[in-house]
């Protein structure tokens, strides 16, 4: 497949790549939808490859997937993936054959690695929830600075790739080696703005879950998720999840760029969390996910029949333990009732539950609660941290029933 036949097949026309190319397709705006909190209306926007998002920012783009989705499935469909960047100069195509990932640093041999020479390889696959750490940001109160999210900065999805492990084991690690950064295409368009690098420790690096990904639901990654090659780092919030993955460098020391030792910190303490409004004493890098769950199919402000039998389903995760239990309240949490878990797709994947309730008339306020595999839960009263990091407290869910 040549350039143009590519650029065609990724729905990006060889005249779509001036530098308006991002902006030229909000002239698709198909519709706008408000989200539940202040300031919460945005435009529905069709870039290339996706369906119609929630547009949060233009340039760089930053999409986020409409609920309603999550009610369509345990996997998330690549055209309706969320999109999240930092920094505006993004690439506008990327050429497959000439694209190379480099590994280098405290290796004993450097290596310049194409996608066929990855596809070459051995392939793994599994089913990993992505999910920002900055997802439900917009219902943080005491409001806080950020992209202010709904529930939409998260999704699941069968990725297909190479072990990290078998990459750096190709290159050899030496000895030495302590962390492993990781940095994409995209790049600052003011050169004081620092370029989005990550770090993970060497023994995480090489665990044999983290992958090199390059398909995502049986297909290339799409090009805002991160074509040709993006990591993927199961149960960890999706800043690790560098897109468009073209430097590995091992270190022998604790990488100090600024989005590992300044942004995507939270407090260092058992709740990752601080009295609202306060700072926190000490910081350290975010991990892995804690544990949530939502009702996909009825909304907030709902009306349901009253007396009769109604399916209540939804969607609960974790940061790789695997969803042990999901409870339902329909009494605003008095009481609660264990649901019917669906398919299990791994312990990094959404678990669909689902339960048929009966509601007198009147006003009612549902309820989910997941707990995982060693016991963790999600608070009924929400945690606060100045970034608005890891929201996970039990949603409130007001119907009527009549
Ligand atoms: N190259 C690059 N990779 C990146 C980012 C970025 O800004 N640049 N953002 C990260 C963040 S914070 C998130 S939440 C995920 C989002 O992945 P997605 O855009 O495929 O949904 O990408 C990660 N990978
Ligand atoms: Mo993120």
């Amino acid at each position: 497949m040549d350039r143009r036949q590519f650029l065609h097949r990724i729905g990006l026309g060889a005249t779509a790549l001036g530098a308006a190319q991002w902006g030229a397709s909000l002239a698709h705006a198909a519709d706008s939808m408000t989200l539940p909190f202040g300031a919460g209306e945005r435009p529905l926007v069709k870039y290339p490859q996706k369906r119609p998002l929630l547009q949060m920012t233009a340039r760089p783009p930053q999409l986020e997937t409409p609920f309603s989705v999550f009610d369509e499935g345990a996997i998330t469909p690549n055209d309706a993936f969320f999109v999240r960047y930092h920094l505006a100069d993004i690439p506008q195509s990327i050429d497959p054959e000439t694209f190379r990932v480099t590994v280098t640093g405290k290796v004993g041999k450097a290596l310049s690695l194409s996608v066929a020479d990855l596809k070459a390889m051995e392939p793994v696959e599994i089913v990993a929830v992505n999910q920002c750490s900055g997802n439900s940001r917009g219902f943080f109160e005491p409001r806080v600075a950020g992209g202010q999210l709904a529930n939409g900065a998260m999704g699941n999805a069968r990725w297909r790739g190479v072990p990290l492990k078998a990459i750096l084991d190709l290159a050899g690690v030496q000895a030495s080696a302590k962390q492993v950064t990781f940095n994409g295409l995209d790049g600052p368009v003011l050169p004081a703005t620092p370029d989005f690098v990550k770090a993970l420790d060497i023994d995480h690096a090489r665990d044999g879950e983290v992958m090199v990904a390059y398909a995502m639901n049986g297909e290339d990654l799409p090009f805002l998720n991160g074509f040709p090659l993006r990591l993927v780092v199961p149960g960890h919030y999706g800043t690790y999840w560098v897109k468009h993955l073209n430097e590995i460098q091992v270190i022998d020391t604790v990488y100090d760029g600024f989005w590992m030792q300044t942004a995507y910190r939270i407090p260092d303490n058992a709740c990752a969390c601080v009295e609202p409004g306060k700072a926190p004493a000490r910081t350290t890098p975010i991990q892995r996910f804690d544990v949530r769950s939502f009702i996909t199919n009825v909304a907030d402000g709902a009306s349901l029949r009253a007396g009769s039998d109604v399916m209540l389903k939804g969607i609960a995760f974790d940061g790789g333990f695997g969803i042990a239990d999901v409870a339902v309240s329909t009494d605003d949490g008095a009481s609660w009732t264990s649901a019917r878990l669906g398919e299990d797709l791994g312990r990094y994947s959404f678990r669909e539950w689902r339960t048929q309730v009966r509601l007198p008339a009147g006003e009612h306020v549902l309820k989910v609660r997941a707990i995982n595999r060693i016991g963790q839960s999600q608070p009924m009263e929400p945690l606060w941290n100045p970034a608005g990091y890891m929201r996970n407290v039990v949603e409130r869910v007001r119907v009527l029933a009549a």
